[in-house]
């Protein structure tokens, strides 16, 4: 067997953490990624029969049954997570009964999944639905997204378009928009089914007054659709108090994504803040 602590997955997932660690978006506990594996990553690594725990899900989460998936812990700092993934991180399969998850490795002070496992499996579940490559659901709270939401109406539609006039990628990176949910109670299967609903149209929702949500192929593709946001978030909090004299008109949107060739969500041009 190899070393699971050099085994990519590990090593990205050390990684990743880190960054959105030092980026400021994950205090304390804050955030939760899950990544999801095949058995042929997993098996060098790992004798796959053998399961050290079984631990209740909590709900149903049949249509992932013998999914392998590399998971935060719940309480875990992002901080720690580089400097010891055996005690911050599980690696996990769901049960054939879709009802438990069957830790390979991993939560080795007898730690759990994140809180918001529930959230994270549904949204696999939709994500999967639409884009059989998806492997990773992350969630976090950057600091310049979470302060637009106390100051921009909590809409889609307008949420977005100020997003993709804050930048000029940013139309380009999320041509599909950001969906947005009202603040709700987290670590409920309400949240999650609320997530995966939206999940099922957008790749990026903003958890009002809380945070959001990416998904990806990879986790580099998740981080950096969210390091996107931010930055549109963080241009769009330096210079909301100021009058704006100039912007990215709709037009100029419009051949981006053509140029580009993105098919963007055209229902989100045409906010009236551009008039
Ligand atoms: O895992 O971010 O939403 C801690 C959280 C809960
Ligand atoms: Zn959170």
């Amino acid at each position: 067997m190899k070393n699971i602590l050099d085994a990519p997955f590990i090593r990205q997932m050390c990684a990743t953490t880190g960054n959105m660690y030092r980026l400021g978006w994950d205090e304390r506990n804050g955030g939760n990624i899950s990544l999801l594996l095949d058995e042929c990553e997993v098996s060098p690594y790992l004798d796959i029969r053998h399961i050290l725990r079984t631990i209740p899900l909590g709900f149903d989460a049949s249509g992932l049954a013998g999914k392998f998936f590399l998971v935060t812990g719940t309480g875990k700092y992002f901080k720690n997570v580089e400097h010891d993934p055996a005690n911050n991180l599980g690696l996990l399969r769901i049960s054939n009964d879709g009802k438990k998850a069957e830790l390979l490795w991993g939560y080795s002070d007898g730690g759990k999944f994140t809180s918001e496992f529930p959230a994270h499996l549904m949204s696999h579940r939709a994500r999967l639905a639409v884009d059989p490559q998806n492997r990773v659901i992350m969630h976090t709270h950057p600091t310049y997204t979470l302060a637009m939401n106390y100051v921009h109406p909590l809409e889609e539609r307008s949420f977005t378009h100020t997003l993709w006039q804050m930048c000029t990628e940013c139309i380009v990176v999320f041509p599909d928009g950001v969906g947005v949910l009202p603040w709700m109670l987290c670590g409920t299967t309400s949240i999650g089914e609320a997530t995966a609903k939206k999940m099922a149209e957008f790749r990026l929702v903003i958890w009002g007054m809380h945070g959001i949500y990416g998904a990806g192929r990879t986790l580099d593709e998740a981080f950096g659709l969210i390091e996107t946001v931010e930055k549109a978030a963080q241009v769009y909090m330096l210079t909301a108090h100021l009058p704006r004299i100039n912007t990215i008109r709709d037009e100029e949107l419009i051949a981006l994504a053509e140029h580009f060739g993105v098919t963007c969500r055209r229902d989100f041009l045409g906010s009236p803040e551009q008039d």
